[in-house]
């Protein structure tokens, strides 16, 4: 019943920033996905791992994936398969089910917020038992056996029906089929005074959920429809399709442009107070109100400075954590609180460690990604549901509750260029040429810029004492302004290069300038420094955020 099937290595299997990313097509070639997943569960045998749950964001190759893991994990002595029914398990979701039932860890399939089907990205997650992201030095030892790999064990059965819910032994194993969404919709209700959100809603206050046809259309039927009695129309694209419908599910500016369009740009009386959007695997959100977008740098700060007005955060913060690109509007929070603000490598991994030892109980990324202690992933839903309970508790407009933000911390323009798809070579030798330059910036002042330090970001686990190096170019600048930029590990065509721009205004400050022309200097001053255009063979960004 279990058989041995001989394999060779591939060389391109090193996860990146958030596990293995590449085209679908690359999966579906013989063993590609077998050998992987032969390396991670070898990998949680030898840590004593005998329980697994397994789910994805609904994408296309899920179900096929989802059945050859079940099976393999029962070839390789998994005791306890929990797979989440019909497949669908958000990331967050995922990570509270391995706390909540202290499962060994999870597997889930998803390229977050990259499009999904037979000719785009499919990709594999795999978190530890705490929930969280597999830390770097998990992922580099699973590397390693994909590197040596020379068989993987699959048991002979038929496929699993993944629809209805149960428990079956199967061969030396039991497998789980649950609810996903239960467990999470509870969590929820604890962090949260649903019943104020629900006098919100009730007394005017309009809404918008965008799932972008991804998972978090049935979480946010089960918690608006069902619990807060939220009419059809405030929940958009909330069936999760193979393909998103062949949109990127990627909230943000360009892809999620339309709800932006309708709430901020072209708004009017029907506009709704305040929209959301969420990505692939309902880990990303965007947050907006009418007339303005709150970006994740701001959202995680505005959160921090109201987080007691929200049940499960009375007790208030223990201290915050940041990417490093993350805007520094965080930081200034932090500094008022009197608590700890950490600025950590990008990969929600490294908020893990941060987060076990209760240093942080927020933390967030520029790329549309905020969380908290509840789970150890950035969490969609949890964002939303994090704005409306403070919304509902201050009965201000989104807008109010920013603009009187930036009055009392100062505003933090932010935005981000990303070049995309850039040949492999040139943004190798980009990067290199970068770094040498910085020595000789020091100090020097450059179209009324000063620069104050420079350096190729690395950071030392505070917990662990694990160092991470070269993880982006860092221009700071005398007045707080920054410039960083890094190359992406989560793009799957040559390289994404993301420059980061952030100009500090005070309080004082003007507040109210278009965010591209506030960081238009910036953009000069890199552009005159490094020719990161010419260099990268571009004449514009292909996506601004
Ligand atoms: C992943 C990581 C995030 C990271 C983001 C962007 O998000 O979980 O921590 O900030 O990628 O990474 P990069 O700039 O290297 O592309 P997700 O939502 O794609 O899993």
């Amino acid at each position: 019943m279990i058989k041995t099937i001989q394999t060779t290595p591939f060389d391109d299997q090193k996860p990146g920033t958030s596990g293995l990313r590449k085209r679908t097509r690359v999966f579906m070639q013989p063993n590609y996905l077998e050998n992987f997943v032969q390396s991670i569960l070898l990998e949680l045998k030898e840590t004593g791992g005998n329980s697994l749950v397994i789910g994805g964001d609904g994408r296309y190759y899920n179900h096929k994936a989802i059945q050859t893991i079940i099976k393999m994990a029962l070839a390789n002595g998994i005791e306890h398969i929990h797979v989440a029914k019909n497949g669908l398990l958000s990331t967050p979701a995922a990570s509270h089910f391995i706390r909540k039932y202290g499962i060994s860890g999870g597997i889930i399939l998803s390229a977050s917020h990259n499009p999904g089907g037979i000719d785009e990205d499919f990709g594999i997650k795999f978190n530890t038992a705490n929930g969280g992201p597999a830390p770097e030095s998990v992922t580099n030892s699973i590397y390693y056996k994909t590197r040596n790999i020379t068989h993987y064990l699959i048991a002979d059965i038929p496929d699993i029906d993944m629809d209805s819910m149960g428990t079956a032994q199967v061969l030396q194993g039991t497998i789980h089929v649950f609810d996903g969404i239960y467990d999470y919709v509870q969590l929820m209700e604890a962090l949260f005074d649903l019943a104020r959100i629900k006098e919100l809603l009730e007394n005017g206050f309009s809404l918008r959920l965008d799932a972008m046809n991804a998972a978090t259309g049935p979480y946010l039927k089960a918690i608006f429809q069902d619990r807060l009695n939220m009419g059809e129309e405030t929940l958009l694209r909330c069936i999760p399709l193979e393909d998103f419908g062949g949109i990127h599910p990627d909230p943000n500016l360009k892809y999620a442009a339309s709800l932006v369009k309708s709430v901020v740009e072209g708004h009017s009386a029907s506009s709704p107070d305040f929209a959301a959007a969420f990505d692939g695997d309902g880990d990303r959100n965007m947050i907006l109100g009418r007339e303005i977008f709150v970006t994740p740098s701001d959202s995680l700060a505005i959160l921090a400075a109201n987080a007691t007005l929200a049940p499960g955060y009375r007790a208030g913060l223990k201290g915050i954590a940041r990417s490093m690109p993350t805007s520094q509007a965080a930081d200034k929070v932090a500094e008022q609180l009197g608590i700890p603000c950490f600025e950590t490598p990008t990969g929600w991994k490294f908020f893990g460690n941060l987060l076990d030892a209760d240093l942080v109980t927020l933390c967030g990324e520029e790329s549309f990604g905020t969380g908290s202690n509840h789970v150890r992933e950035k969490d969609g839903v949890w964002a939303a549901l994090f704005w409306l309970n403070i919304l509902a508790v201050t009965r201000k407009s989104v807008k109010e509750l920013v603009q009187g933000h930036w009055r009392r911390f100062g505003r933090n323009y932010y935005s981000r260029h990303d070049y995309e798809a850039v040949d492999t070579s040139l943004a190798q030798a980009f990067m290199k040429r970068s770094e040498e330059l910085l020595p000789s910036l020091n100090g020097n002042t450059v179209f009324g810029l000063a620069v104050k330090t420079t350096d190729n970001f690395s950071y030392v686990d505070p917990v662990d004492h694990s160092m991470t190096q070269r993880q982006g170019i860092r221009i700071v600048f005398e007045d707080g302004s920054r410039v960083v930029f890094r190359p992406s590990g989560t793009g799957t065509q040559g390289v994404t290069i993301r420059l980061y721009l952030e100009r500090y205004e005070t309080p004082h400050g003007n507040l109210s300038l278009h965010t591209q022309e506030a960081v238009q200097a910036l953009v000069n001053w890199t552009e005159h420094v490094f020719d990161l255009r010419k260099s990268l063979h571009k004449t514009a960004p292909d996506v601004i955020t």
